[in-house]
């Protein structure tokens, strides 16, 4: 029979276009093709109402299950596409759990931060409180309370940064102890750090910024021995318990005595090496005991009270500590340098 014979083609067709089609698109373009409104098996079934009723019913039966097939055949297909798309989305999105993770680059607190908070810890531990100030200061208070003489050569031009006659950046961080001098009365125990300014031509041991950290003790009975065993312990704690320390006399305008005190090397425990340049000693800070000119300054009544004070080199006690022999990689930011103190 002629019409089943077309059925049995268009099955045939049908079963190859949707087997070897490949994406949604194309597979509801087949299922347009023959089971759409115009399309093929419907075209045939549209013709049966002209039959003869056996005709109708043989071809009936091939017909439906034709359409049957390929309404099967292209649910199929569709439900295949979807899951292998599905599957190559999962691929594409796979997690290995077990993979190391990616290193994030994290940010350090500044060498020079670390060293500061490293100072102040120790001197909080025995009590001092931390006091800041501003890094333009007035004349006064960097060199006048300071007992400076009118002409020391630190007041030079050439030696410090002058915004005007009165206003410079300041040299040193004294003026903050100044400034606790003139609105305190004693006992005073305060430690200073902050960045100090020197009109200094940079090389490896200078650079016109670096940062000091002042202490001063005000009480009654200071002596310079307290000094001695505030310092060693300092010293101790900062670079190892086996560090001995001395003092060696010295001139600052503001103490009276002064000392620079130095420390038995940490490296060759005073044996004599490259660290110590072969004497056996590291000069790390100065000190002495407060000038009654400079307590005067505040008031503070200097029958009753003494104190004393020191300074040491932020950058000098790092440079010591860490083996860094210049002091412009601090202010670099070379990765390769910052890296090395995480
Ligand atoms: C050094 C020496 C020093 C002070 C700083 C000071 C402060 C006041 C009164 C008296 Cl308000 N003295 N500061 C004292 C001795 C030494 O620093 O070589 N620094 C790097």
């Amino acid at each position: 029979m002629s019409e089943s014979k077309t059925v049995e083609a268009i099955l045939a067709e049908a079963r190859g276009a949707v087997a070897s089609s490949a994406d949604a698109t194309e597979v509801e373009a087949l299922r347009i093709k023959y089971l759409g409104k115009k399309g093929e098996i419907t075209a045939i079934l549209k013709t049966m109402g002209s039959l003869a009723p056996e005709e109708r019913k043989e071809l009936g039966q091939v017909v439906n299950k034709a359409k049957s097939e390929v309404e099967a055949l292209i649910e199929e297909k569709k439900t295949q596409i979807e899951n292998a798309s599905k599957n190559s989305r999962l691929a594409a999105e796979r997690i290995d759990v077990t993979e190391p993770g990616i290193e994030i680059p994290a940010g350090t607190r500044h060498m020079i931060t670390q060293t500061i908070d490293e100072i102040v810890s120790i001197f909080s531990d025995i009590g001092y409180s931390v006091t800041e100030g501003p890094e333009v200061e007035t004349v006064f208070n960097n060199f006048d309370a300071l007992n400076a003489a009118p002409n020391h050569p630190s007041r030079d031009m050439t030696d410090t940064f002058y915004i005007t006659d009165d206003v410079l950046l300041r040299t040193q961080t004294s003026p903050v102890q100044v400034r606790t001098i003139l609105t305190n009365q004693p006992p005073l125990k305060v430690i200073s750090p902050g960045r100090c300014f020197r009109a200094d031509t940079p090389d490896a041991t200078h650079s016109p910024m670096f940062h000091q950290v002042e202490g001063l003790l005000v009480d009654e009975g200071v002596t310079m021995a307290d000094l001695k065993g505030t310092l060693d312990l300092f010293a101790k704690r900062m670079f190892g318990e086996d560090v001995q320390t001395k003092f060696r006399p010295h001139f600052f305008p503001f103490t009276e005595p002064s000392a620079e005190m130095d420390m038995s090397c940490f490296k060759c425990g005073g044996a004599g090496c490259r660290v110590c340049k072969g004497s056996g000693w590291i000069e790390i800070l100065g000190c002495g005991m407060v000038h009654p000119n400079v307590l005067s300054v505040g008031g503070i009544d200097t029958d009753k009270y003494t104190g004393f004070a020191f300074g040491m080199g932020v950058e000098r006690i790092a440079m010591l500590k860490h083996g860094i022999s210049d002091i412009r990689l601090f202010y670099e930011n070379d990765i390769r340098f910052i890296e090395q103190f995480y």
